[in-house]
């Protein structure tokens, strides 16, 4: 890990705490639902004994890789994350919520109005075209989910610190968190809510945001876990007191002991 700097970054550092601890409870919550797993019992799950040794190291180096990418880009929210050509691009781009895709919650765009509370100076809400009035950003980046698979999209929006200034967002503030149609909830830190690679994002692969992908904001940021990618938002908000997650506040451990 880097040195850590005073103020900002060891704010930052906490949040980032949480994240991995996330990221190394998540694999277990899909994979094993609600059982806490032992040893013994992921060796039954799995239909393999860990004594095989080519089971086991393929399961240790996903949880390695995964503690790379941690390393690499979590760490350091100043870090760019790599980009891709268009040709890159995985289509099908899959879908994944905590509910299957017959479940998609459907925004009506002509009445949606984006909220804003906390610590902003501007409270007023947002409709569809004042959001898709500011400055354009796009990214084509990977989006890595902590269930094992990976995919590269091309998403479209403005840079969140953009549209933090205009709600005049207290920027000294910890957190920014978010609340969506379906029940999600995520909160980032204020250093990778102000990355440059961060987007509020209003189309994928050039068109509108389908619904399963998040109509019709969905929050890009590619130095995170797709958990931390909130899609379908209702209303963003700043604040100081640690707002949590979905995921993160299940609690759910990956290894409960033998
Ligand atoms: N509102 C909402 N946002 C969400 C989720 C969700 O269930 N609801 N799932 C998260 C997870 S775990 C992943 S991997 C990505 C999936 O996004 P995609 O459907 O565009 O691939 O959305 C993230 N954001
Ligand atoms: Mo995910």
């Amino acid at each position: 890990m880097k040195p850590v700097k005073p103020n900002r970054v060891s704010v930052d550092r906490e949040s980032l705490i949480i994240d991995v601890r996330r990221e190394l409870d998540m694999p277990s919550r899909r994979l094993f639902g609600k059982r806490i797993v032992t040893l013994g019992g992921l060796a039954m799950l799995t239909g393999c004994s860990l004594s095989d040794d080519k089971s086991v190291e393929t399961f240790l180096t996903r949880v390695s890789r995964l503690n790379d990418t941690v390393q690499g880009w979590l760490f350091d929210p100043n870090r760019l994350a790599p980009t891709y050509t268009e040709a890159q691009i995985t289509r099908p781009f899959p879908f994944n919520a905590f509910y299957g895709i017959d479940d998609v919650p459907i925004v009506d765009g002509s009445d949606f109005r984006l909220k804003v509370s906390g610590l902003v100076r501007n409270t007023k809400t947002w409709s569809l075209p004042e959001l898709y009035a500011l400055p354009k950003a796009e990214q084509i980046t990977r989006h890595i989910c902590v269930e094992g698979w990976s995919a590269i999209g091309r998403w479209g929006g403005t840079p969140f610190s953009e549209f933090l200034k205009r709600v005049g967002a207290d920027t000294s503030a910890k957190y920014v968190g978010f609340r969506c149609a379906d029940d999600y909830y995520e909160s980032i830190d204020m250093p990778t809510a102000l990355h440059s690679q961060t987007l509020l994002t209003f189309t994928f692969d050039g068109q509108q945001l389908p619904p399963k992908y998040g109509y019709p904001i969905k929050l890009r940021m590619p130095t995170k876990l797709g958990y931390k990618n909130p899609k379908h938002i209702m209303e963003i908000f700043v604040t100081n007191k640690f707002p949590g997650g979905y995921w993160v506040d299940q609690g759910y451990n990956w290894f409960g002991g033998s």
